[in-house]
């Protein structure tokens, strides 16, 4: 959104709302937003148990953060040992998580663009034990890759590659289509899917589709375009939020073996022009809970369950990068809807819940100024 947009949205309200900057401080909000550092095209983050901060990369940095109480007081020190990565287009390095053990095994899992023959390339999760040194720094030890897209393809868009543990400890990854459509539904590949694996990369053998083996016994959802956003609820329900085409982003209840339609159906049509049937017309494919048209660019998922903020207990937060919005959905039982939006002026990559019950944004960081790293706190708080 330009300035001059937002000074005309903002122009009836408060007065010490329009000098302290309006839309980032907006008096009816209930928080206050604060710059806590600056990334280069940051993509991810994750807080270790004692309050530090993991902040990936796009080109294939893994950054320690030692937070102060403002940007200039937080110390950024560097984890080595980290895979080279594909950079280019959406590519790059992607998500980081713990493992539901952390503290008793330190294993974290990293995601990735990764460069294969010719001009192909496709996504890849590793796992390796996070060692850190007492300088602010640390390494990544017995780095080893644990999933792979197959095939690897050409293009740089749509790896998808979040990572999230479910509640029984097994591990779930988005992986999206590479653009090339068809493969969401072809089991013989595991683009365009949600797929549920042991923690060491290993097939569960209760899987949807394990009798068919191959990569098929990987999958646990079918359908899907690209995937930016996954995130279990408090009562262990998958939640996910694709881009769509035009018109036709989506916020999806995942569901065991369940097929999302894509490129079959979408509510939204290709960029192209051509016409995509919606999802009423096959109702055999699930159809999304919440569809946006205008597209919001869903970049990043949590469902909130920190105290801070009280009343948004139990609700997802979506980080919009084209909408430049956090974006508040209400969550009910296996429906959602779009609650509230908060427009933030800059594209937002990422979203995270920090163990203070703040909320945590990264903005996606194009260009030379970089990507802030926001903290939302409760005003007055
Ligand atoms: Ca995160
Ligand atoms: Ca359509």
């Amino acid at each position: 959104m330009t300035r001059k947009l937002l000074t005309l949205a903002c122009s009836t309200a408060l007065l010490a709302a329009l000098a302290a900057g309006c839309n980032a401080q907006d008096a009816s909000r209930p928080f206050q937003s604060t710059e806590m550092g600056r990334f280069g095209e940051p993509w991810a983050m994750t807080f270790l148990p004692d309050g530090r901060l993991l902040v990936s990369e796009k080109r294939g940095k893994l950054k320690l953060v030692s937070l102060g109480d403002a940007a200039a007081a937080s110390k950024v020190g560097e984890i080595s040992g980290v895979p080279a990565v594909a950079y280019g287009g959406q590519g790059g390095f992607g998500d980081v998580v713990l493992h539901p053990q952390f503290a008793s095994n330190q294993q974290v899992y990293l995601s990735y663009a990764e460069a294969g023959e010719g001009d192909t390339r496709g996504a890849a999760v590793a796992r390796a034990r996070l060692v850190l040194d007492d300088q602010g720094n640390g390494a990544l030890s017995g780095l080893e890759v644990i999933w792979r897209q197959v095939p690897k393809v050409t293009g740089e868009g749509h790896y998808g590659h979040r990572i999230a543990f479910g509640a029984d400890g097994k591990l779930w990854i988005s992986s999206s289509e590479r653009q090339k459509f068809t493969p969401a539904q072809d089991m013989q590949s595991n683009l365009g899917k949600i797929v549920r694996l042991n923690d060491d990369g290993s097939v569960p053998a209760d899987n949807p589709f394990a009798s068919q083996g191959g990569v098929a016994a990987q999958v646990w959802s079918l359908g899907h375009r690209n995937i930016l956003g996954l995130a279990f609820d408090a009562q262990g329900r998958l939640w996910e939020h694709e881009m769509g085409p035009k018109g036709g982003d989506e916020f999806n209840l995942v569901q065991r073996g369940k097929n999302y339609g894509y490129p079959i159906v979408s509510n939204g049509n290709h960029y192209d022009g051509r016409d995509i049937p919606d999802h009423a017309t096959r109702p055999e494919f699930e159809a999304p809970k919440i569809t946006w048209n205008p597209v919001i660019s869903p970049g990043g998922l949590i469902i909130y369950s920190g105290s801070a903020f009280p009343d948004w207990k139990g609700n997802a937060f979506v980080a919009g990068l084209s909408s430049e919005a956090l974006v508040r959905v209400q969550l009910d039982g296996d429906q959602a809807r779009e609650a509230e939006r908060f427009d933030m002026d800059e594209r937002l990559r990422e979203v995270e819940q920090g163990p203070d019950g703040n909320l945590w944004l990264l903005e996606d960081g194009k260009g030379n100024a970089g990507g802030r790293l926001l903290k939302l706190s409760p005003k007055g708080g």
